[in-house]
């Protein structure tokens, strides 16, 4: 279902709701062959994947050689080098439901990954001050990176690294990023940091214990333990080195904080809980912005701070600095950033949130995402593409709506307001 063009699946989508539940699995399956059928069928496109993959390695090798790799090394990386269907599998399941922020916040932050947590800042200080000294990066935001990404080094991913990436390359749904990927790749073995069995990471291609990816290895990876090579596998303050260079070069502030949870007054206008708007902490407060318990802002900084609700005006709201900002560029997800600012937090003992989760709204799931984003753009909204992900223009289209509806414009996009575009319609 997920490979057909969109029509189809709104038409799958309409089956669904008129259908009883017998009839739901029915009505989806047709979209499936015949097992004896589907036999063939991949045996046949195993055949011809098998073909175009030797066919497609060829072509890279010639692109890999004029960028600099040298033949010996490409040759032995791809030696007896078949596509992994499991990666291939990974990167073409979009998964119809998500996650709400609140449970994903109590995996990230359990008390399991807190204890690990405080015996790693423990058994590494000595060598977390020195990276403090050299990097300026707080040492708790390190260990909560290093927490989240690879459970502090035990879950690292066991694939090959060019395996993974030569099938992405080859098959994937962002191909070109998976190319420049495998370069860079090639790039790490022909500097000899690591060799192509100690290349392992995750299916997509994230490695050792900060789960770099190649580029970012060879743009920011760092030999902190001076023995000459850049090992974010084994070294642990590699690892760590790595990452706080990494989040230096993203602008990292020395000494401020990533931000802090808020509490906002009555009627507070939220359109301004928007990525794109910067205010100082004074102009927060005087909108009525106050911490967590009610107190007035600290309004010492200049620095201009951001209004997030990561699950709308019925949860808790956050003020997030530049600081946040460079969290994301580790990983673009709003959920990540705060898990790795309230982790660091609970770390040394605070970091709880006051506010409640509106754990009775359920986030809408990828079809419901779809249709929600259709009839945006039906009703003349423009909610960008439709593709599921609830980004900035389809963020600003709820919006509209919501005014329209003299409902609060948290850009939100949530159950109500499906059902009145499914009332407009119908
Ligand atoms: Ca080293």
């Amino acid at each position: 279902m997920l490979n057909l063009p969109f029509r189809s699946r709104a038409l799958c989508r309409t089956l669904i709701v008129v259908a009883t539940s017998m009839l739901v699995s029915s009505a989806c399956a047709s979209d499936r062959m015949p097992s004896q059928v589907q036999g063939r069928a991949s045996a046949a496109a195993e055949q011809q994947t098998a073909t175009s993959f030797t066919q497609w390695q060829s072509e890279f090798r010639e692109q890999a050689l004029a960028a600099g790799i040298r033949a010996d090394i490409f040759d032995q990386a791809f030696a007896g080098l078949s596509p992994d269907a499991a990666v291939l599998k990974a990167d073409q399941s979009q998964p119809e439901f998500t996650r709400p922020v609140w449970e994903y916040l109590d995996g990230a932050l359990s008390s399991q990954r807190q204890a690990t947590g405080r015996v790693m800042l423990g058994r590494h200080a000595a060598m977390l001050q020195q990276i403090e000294a050299r990097y300026g990066v707080d040492r708790h935001i390190l260990v909560a990176i290093w927490g989240l990404e690879s459970n502090f080094g035990s879950n690292m991913g066991e694939r090959s690294v060019i395996r993974s990436l030569a099938t992405l390359a080859h098959q994937g749904r962002r191909s070109d990023f998976a190319q420049t990927q495998l370069l860079a790749a090639l790039e790490i073995l022909q500097r000899g940091d690591t060799n192509i069995s100690g290349m392992t990471g995750s299916w997509a291609g994230a490695m050792g214990q900060t789960q770099f990816i190649p580029t970012t290895y060879n743009d920011y990876a760092v030999d902190f333990d001076g023995n000459g090579k850049r090992d974010i596998w084994h070294s642990e303050a590699d690892a760590l080195a790595s990452a706080a260079n990494y989040l230096k070069q993203s602008n990292w502030q020395s000494g401020a904080s990533w931000g802090a949870e808020v509490r906002l007054a009555e009627g507070f206008d939220y359109s301004l809980a928007d990525m794109s708007v910067r205010k100082s902490p004074a102009d927060w407060a005087a909108l009525g912005v106050t911490d967590a318990r009610g107190r007035a802002l600290p309004t010492g900084s200049s620095d201009t701070a951001t209004l997030i609700l990561p699950a709308g005006h019925r949860g808790p709201a956050f003020l997030i600095n530049n600081n946040f900002r460079s969290i994301l560029r580790y990983n673009n997800s709003t959920s990540y950033a705060l898990a790795i600012g309230l982790l660091s937090e609970r770390l040394q003992g605070q970091g709880q949130i006051h506010a409640s989760w509106p754990t009775t709204d359920k986030p809408l799931s990828r079809s419901e995402r779809l249709e929600l984003q259709e009839l945006l753009e039906n009703s003349g909204f423009e909610p960008g593409s439709v593709d599921g992900i609830i980004g900035a223009n389809t963020r600003q289209a709820i919006r509209q709506l919501q005014i329209a509806l003299g409902w609060p414009a948290d850009g939100y996009a949530d159950h109500q307001l499906l059902q009145v575009l499914r009332n407009r319609i119908n």
